[in-house]
Parts: C-alpha cells; structure tokens; sequence
C-alpha cells in the first residue's frame, strides 16, 4: 500500500542541475517556470491547477482521479474542505468563500448521517473540519455539527477497556487506534474553545494522557499506530500520527501553559523532521490512504512552527512546500507521492494526494 514512487525523470535531474549552479554562486537565467515566485503566488497557481484537475463545478466536490467521476472518499473529503477554508482564509476572494458553503451542501446531501460511517476516525476528521469552519466563517450550523457529532461519539465509543480512549471503529471495538484518539483530542480542545464548557476540556485530557502513554514513543518521538484488544501495540509510524498528536499536544498546552505538552509536541516534531523525512524532505507514503497522511501532518507541523516559534520547524515547512512545487508536472502542475522528483505523465495523481502537497503550500505560504 505504501509503494515509493521510483521512477527519476528528466525534469527534477535538470532542476537538480540548476538548484546545484545556484548554491554555488553561479549566474544564469532561471526559466520562467522556476522563476522565483511569493509563497502566496505559488499557493494560487498550486490551488488553481488542483481545482482544474479536480474540481466538478455542477456536483460541488473533488474527483480522487482526474478524468473520472467518481468523489473523493470520506476521509478525504473531510480533509480537501479543510483546505478549501485554508484557502479561503489566504486569498478572501468571493469564489473560495462560495466553494467552502457549496462543498459543505453536497457533501452533506451524499451523507446525510455521519453517523453510519463505521469508521469514528472519518467522523472525526469532519468534526475537525467543521470546527474549523465555524471559527472561520461563525456559521453555527458547522458548530452544531461538530458537538452533536462528538457528543454521540462521547456517550457510545469512549470506555476504559485498555485503560481509556476511543475505539477505532463503531461496528466493531477490535482495537484503539492513535488515528481517531487523537482527531478526538482535537476536535474537544477545539470545542471547549468554541463553547467554554468544561467537560471537552476534561475528556480531551484523559484522551491525550491515555494516548501518550499507549503511543508515544518517549525516546524517539515516534507515535506508533494502534493497540489490539490483547493489548498488542503496532508500531507503524506515520505522518498524520505525529500530526495529530503535535495537534493535540499544542491545544492542550495552551489550555493549562504546562510545559510538558510543548516538550512533547516538539520532540514529535523533530521526529518527524528526522526519522520520517530523507534530506530533509518528508518520505512519499504512497496512493489510497497513505496519500493523505502528509497533508494531515503538515497541517500540525504548520501549528508546532507557529506556537513554539522554532525556525527549524519553520524553514523545514518552507523547503517542502518549495520542494513539492517545484516538482509539480509540466503538463498539469500536480504534485504527487514523491515531493523530490515530477510524477510521470501517465501516472494516476489521486486526488487525496494532490490535496497533502496543496495543503502544505498553502500552509507554508499562511505561516510567514
Ligand atoms: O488501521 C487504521 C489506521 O490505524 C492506520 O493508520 C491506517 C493505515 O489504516 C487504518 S485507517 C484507514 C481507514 C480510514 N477510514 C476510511 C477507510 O477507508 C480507511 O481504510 O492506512
């Protein structure tokens, strides 16, 4: 599932070539697609060409494969709409304010009832997405959403087998996973901002505290992924992980100013930074549900270079938005799996994926 992308191309080596010259002070004329562009112009070109790719005007969604029909699925929904608000927030104009209201309408007209999706992480990558959305445009409707889609996670999926948490799924409870334990501290910070009530705060805590303790790797910074029934952990360890847990522990710092959430945040950070990373640039994680991770991941790094003021963190946002763009497809300015080398052109650039390398771009260019 999570295949490297190998193949080189033409393009990145001449790219290399020149980026080689630059660094040693030579002279030369860049070509117009390399010319030197302001984050925020590179952010416009990157969401436009994503919207010509994906775009379906009269269905208000975005394909997961250029040329076909078919929607992006529900967790990339979820996260394609926290771009369409990043995006929205960048540039104010009167077309992304529309996008953000009609893509929220159809989705909601394909998936009346969230809660029949078996998956509580999908669930709560909206509620996420719906909390952000009422900070951004103060609809309440997206606010309702969010706490009544929590409250009903709250009363049936949360319990003390294995000491704490929310389980993975809600047509089985086969395991926890970091994936939906965390999306869940999250989305309560983000509600006991929005509402003051206390009790979001309280959960959130008991979540995080459970999670740390089952994930968190306290040497390496890693967040490994999910624990079985038997108690049994598996200890894959990816972008959106980290993410999410960065996510989650910067809100609570900022909720109680204990130090100790900003120590784990960053420790998660330079891991991501080091161990999930090659020459400073994060590692392809592939199509299907590894194409997302990044965005996830990038979205909270973005976070951690804010709050913690870490230029490290900062400059690292910076290299792989640029590194990802300047790797884009001649033919259609998508970025795919592999942000050091242009996907080929008869390569299926899904959307999901496209989605984690704009989102990174938009991000970098919001985090000046
Ligand atoms: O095992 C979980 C998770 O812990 C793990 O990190 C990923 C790895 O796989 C699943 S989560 C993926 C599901 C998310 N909800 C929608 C489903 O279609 C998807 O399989 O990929």
């Amino acid at each position: 599932m999570f295949s490297l992308q190998k193949e080189s191309s033409a393009m990145s080596g001449r790219r290399a070539f020149l980026g080689g010259l630059a660094a040693m002070g030579a002279s030369f004329s860049l070509p117009a697609r390399a010319a030197a562009v302001s984050p925020v112009a590179r952010a416009r070109m990157a969401f436009d060409a994503f919207v010509r790719a994906y775009w379906v005007e009269e269905k208000a969604y975005f394909r997961r494969h250029k040329g076909k029909a078919k929607p992006l699925d529900f967790w990339f929904s979820a996260h394609a709409w926290d771009m369409l608000i990043d995006a929205d927030r960048l540039f104010r104009t009167a077309r992304t304010k529309t996008m953000v209201r009609r893509f929220y309408d159809a989705f909601m007209r394909r998936h009346p009832d969230w809660r029949k999706n078996e998956f509580n992480d999908d669930i709560l990558w909206w509620t996420i997405a719906c909390t952000n959305a009422f900070a951004h445009t103060h609809e309440c409707r997206y606010l309702q959403q969010a706490r009544a889609l929590f409250d009903h996670l709250a009363a049936r999926e949360f319990d003390s087998t294995l000491g704490g948490g929310i389980w993975w799924k809600n047509s089985e409870h086969k395991s926890k996973n970091a994936c939906a334990n965390f999306p869940a501290v999250i989305t309560a910070c983000n509600l006991n901002v929005l509402t003051h009530e206390r009790t979001y705060l309280d959960t959130a805590r008991s979540l995080y505290d459970w999670g740390r303790e089952k994930f968190f790797d306290l040497k390496t910074g890693a967040v490994y992924d999910n624990v079985n029934l038997e108690g049994r952990l598996t200890r894959w360890d990816f972008t959106y992980n980290v993410g999410t847990f960065i996510g989650s522990a910067l809100r609570l710092h900022r909720a109680t100013r204990k130090k100790q959430y900003i120590d784990d945040a960053m420790l998660a950070g330079r891991h991501f930074m080091k161990s999930l990373s090659r020459g400073g640039i994060v590692k392809p994680c592939g199509k299907g549900d590894g194409g997302a991770f990044h965005g996830v991941g990038f979205r909270y790094m973005a976070e951690l270079a804010r709050r913690s003021g870490e230029r490290e963190v900062r400059a690292y946002i910076m290299r792989n938005a640029e590194s990802a763009w300047t790797n884009r497809r001649a033919s259609d300015d998508l970025v795919g799996e592999d942000w050091t080398r242009p996907p080929r052109e008869d390569f299926d650039v899904e959307g999901q994926v496209a989605n984690s390398a704009l989102t990174t771009i938009i991000l970098a260019a919001s985090t000046r």
